[in-house]
């Protein structure tokens, strides 16, 4: 059964569009160079974590707003188009909702090779799938072959707060070891959801098409307004 507000489920690779040919295992500089204002860039985010944590609840609120849905439909694997303005650059997003995982399942390597971000979930109401992001993460930088990824982590479904087995301090202590933004969100409650996103943009401008850097000016050239 598929989920009736998710834009293109597709089974494993079928249909998975191609990801950008990269020239090492990790995506360093696809899609641009520094300062590009005015032009469209390429940004491919996966979405990791156990299952049911709310992950594509989290990716349907972002794509539909008010497409919450009480029912459970587990995701084999679903992608959604966004176009995103950041910062004045407008990104064309291929947001990818992976299957749940579990610290058995097979790490496909098609998470690791032309990903720009990840959005590593797990739910506050669940110590296991908290667990799960640091293997999850660990994964991710083995398959990469790097030492850190743009990464943000989130603990969903933050109205259980009755039911909380995650601190808030707890989620933002492993982000921080990950190097990672860390946020709380609820998909139900319509909750920071864009924030996860303007997070990883942030997380991936500083990565793959940083600002240029303004030049160092003289006393002579500030004064004088010159370049
Ligand atoms: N209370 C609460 N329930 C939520 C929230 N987000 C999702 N759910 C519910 O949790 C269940 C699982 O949600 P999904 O979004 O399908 O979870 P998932 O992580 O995509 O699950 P898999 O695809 O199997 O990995 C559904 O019944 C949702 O309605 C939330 O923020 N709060
Ligand atoms: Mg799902």
């Amino acid at each position: 059964m598929s989920r009736p507000n998710q834009s293109r489920n597709t089974a494993g690779a079928q249909q998975q569009q191609q990801a950008p040919k990269p020239t090492s295992n990790t995506p360093a500089q696809q899609g641009g160079s520094s300062g590009n204002s005015g032009t469209t860039m390429k940004r491919k985010v996966l979405i990791m974590g156990s299952r049911s944590v709310g992950k594509s609840s989290l990716a349907s609120q972002f794509v539909e707003p008010n497409s919450f849905n009480e029912s459970y439909y587990p995701t084999i694997e679903s992608t959604h188009t966004k176009t995103i303005k950041h910062e004045g650059i407008t990104y064309d997003c291929e947001i990818i909702d992976t299957a749940g995982q579990d610290e058995y399942s097979l790490f496909n390597h098609k998470y690791a090779v032309g990903i720009h971000g990840y959005i590593l979930v797990y739910s506050i109401a669940s110590r296991q799938s908290f667990e799960m992001i640091q293997t999850l993460h660990d994964k991710i930088l083995d398959f990469q072959g790097v030492d850190k990824v743009c990464c943000v982590v989130v603990g969903q479904k933050c109205d259980l707060n009755g039911v909380r087995q995650v601190k808030f301090e707890e989620g933002q202590a492993l982000a921080k070891k990950l190097h990672a933004n860390f946020i709380e969100t609820s998909a139900k409650d319509n909750k920071n959801i864009t924030d996860v996103f303007d997070l990883l943009m942030v997380e991936m401008r500083k990565s793959f098409n940083p600002p240029p850097e303004k030049k160092k000016q003289g006393w002579f050239a500030s004064w004088f307004g010159g370049a």
